[in-house]
């Protein structure tokens, strides 16, 4: 039996261990999966809403101790922590509106009546990464059931406490057994499985660019359908008619929020060349004060990073001669802490330019104009998320036209509003999540004519 120790990344101390599913058991599961499809799909569109609705105030009535759970094993803060389950909450009570408004088309053919159907597809395999368990989580089985899927789902192998206790829920809540299934085990297992078993009707993956694009040549096989959110390397763009003491001290929750393991952390600040100076002089204070500390504190804005392997990645990217513009601070002791650290490139060939670090590290960039900000920030191989801040706004709008993202924002850093689409440009995946227009990720068109003439 395989078995992994989680590791409270504040404390560096053991917590628990996790049996790991091996291939034989992850095949009962799916297949259980499969047969409760059957019927799920079955259940009235009312009564399928009603029931998205308990979950929902069911994870609700326990969202502290979900929040307690995820600074237990994530190391995230308990205000992150509290947001992420009420999120949550909030994708089920928004899709739970969707079984009752699964609307096909009536469309004008001759000789007949044409009307298309939405139809679900079957298992639904979700694969989610380590840095927003719960979150990432929802986004997927949120619309995937409310079209009438069932639901595997495989949480990363470092972070599987919140999805055990989410599936756990669902079944007091009355979600029928078999429906929605969490299954914590190793990504070339569980993972792959997903991909290789013919009952897995389509794969819902985040992680990284490498694991995605594998993932993408396995389903090849099957022509299984596929949404890929995948790495970041996004743009915050600062502009001298900007409110720059606002957008400087914006810019670290905008990268350091969660130590950095964000896919739309802003790592790469660009800053008009004449208000440069002034931006950095506001930039490092904000840095400096920014509260790295025990994340179960109420006051903290970051916590450690989650494994010791990851923080040993992390400081490869800053050797020792790294360009450090300047540092924040972080606890000493046990824990996988990292200072927030900002780097001023002079070239932009450095990896940790270029390359998704996924920590508390940041790259300011001097630009000269609009067009040269654009050339810039799409010099990616990456196009996620972004943000421009000018007061100018034929401006904001033509660079928010230029930058290729799938997420900005002006005046603002926010990435994730469940109500609208989210997704990647390029390398950054494939497919839109959240938003009205979620379940076309999880549901088939049929078309279907009758003929009137006979
Ligand atoms: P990955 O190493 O890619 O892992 C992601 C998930 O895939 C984990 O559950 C992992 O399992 C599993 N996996 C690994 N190898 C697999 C395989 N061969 N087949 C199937 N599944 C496999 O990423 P990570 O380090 O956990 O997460 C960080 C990355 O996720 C970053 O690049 C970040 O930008 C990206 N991300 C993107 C978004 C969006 S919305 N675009 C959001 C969050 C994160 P194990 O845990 O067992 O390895």
């Amino acid at each position: 039996m395989t078995t992994y120790t989680i590791i409270n990344p504040t404390t560096a101390k053991p917590v628990q261990e996790i049996h790991l599913a091996d291939i034989f058991e992850t095949d009962v599961i799916i297949e259980k999966a499969a047969r409760a499809f059957a019927s799920w799909r079955l259940v009235a569109p009312g009564d399928r809403a009603k029931l998205l609705r308990k979950f929902a105030a069911v994870v609700e009535a326990h969202t502290e101790e979900l929040a307690q759970l995820e600074v237990l094993n994530s190391g995230h803060t308990i205000g992150n922590a509290r947001w992420e389950a009420g999120n949550v909450v909030n994708v089920l009570n928004y899709y739970s509106a969707s079984p009752e408004r699964l609307f096909g088309r009536q469309i004008p053919v001759p000789n007949g009546i044409d009307i298309t159907f939405k139809e679900p597809l079957g298992v639904i395999g979700i694969i989610v990464p380590w840095n927003f368990p719960m979150p990432i989580a929802g986004w997927g089985f949120g619309p995937a059931l409310a079209a009438g899927n069932t639901v595997v789902l495989k949480p990363a192998e470092v972070t599987p406490l919140t999805a055990i206790r989410l599936a756990e829920l669902a079944l007091e809540a009355g979600i029928p057994e078999g429906v929605f299934n969490v299954i914590p085990g190793k990504g070339s297992v569980v993972g792959e499985r997903f991909v290789t078993h013919p009952a897995v009707r389509k794969i819902v993956f985040t992680g990284s660019t490498t694991v995605g694009k594998h993932i993408m040549q396995g389903c090849a096989n099957q022509v299984k359908r596929l949404t890929l959110e995948l790495g970041g390397k996004s743009a915050n763009i600062i502009f001298d008619d900007a409110d720059i003491e606002k957008a400087a001290a914006n810019a670290p929750g905008a990268v350091f929020d969660n130590a950095g393991q964000d896919c739309c952390a802003r790592s790469r600040i660009l800053v008009q060349k004449n208000v440069y100076e002034k931006f950095m002089e506001h930039f490092e204070v904000a840095v400096k004060a920014f509260r790295v500390e025990d994340p179960a504190n109420e006051s903290a804005e970051m916590g450690p990073l989650i494994t010791a392997a990851h923080l040993a990645r992390v400081q490869e990217y800053v050797p020792s001669g790294a360009p450090i513009a300047f540092q924040g601070t972080k606890p000493e002791g046990d824990g996988f802490w990292f200072a927030p650290t900002v780097l001023a490139h002079t070239n932009l060939e450095d990896r940790a330019y270029r390359e998704e670090i996924f920590g508390p590290v940041v790259s300011v960039v001097p630009f000269t104009d609009e067009d040269d900000a654009i050339r810039i920030a799409n010099d990616s191989e990456f196009g996620l998320s972004g943000s421009i801040w000018s007061r100018d706004i034929g401006r904001a709008v033509r660079v928010s036209r230029g930058v290729e993202a799938g997420n900005l924002s002006v005046n603002s850093n926010s990435s994730v509003r469940y109500w609208t689409p989210f997704g990647g440009y390029k390398q950054s995946g494939l497919g839109r999540e959240l938003g009205p227009d979620a379940l076309d990720a999880f549901t088939e068109t049929k078309n279907v004519f009758f003929d009137t003439q006979n």
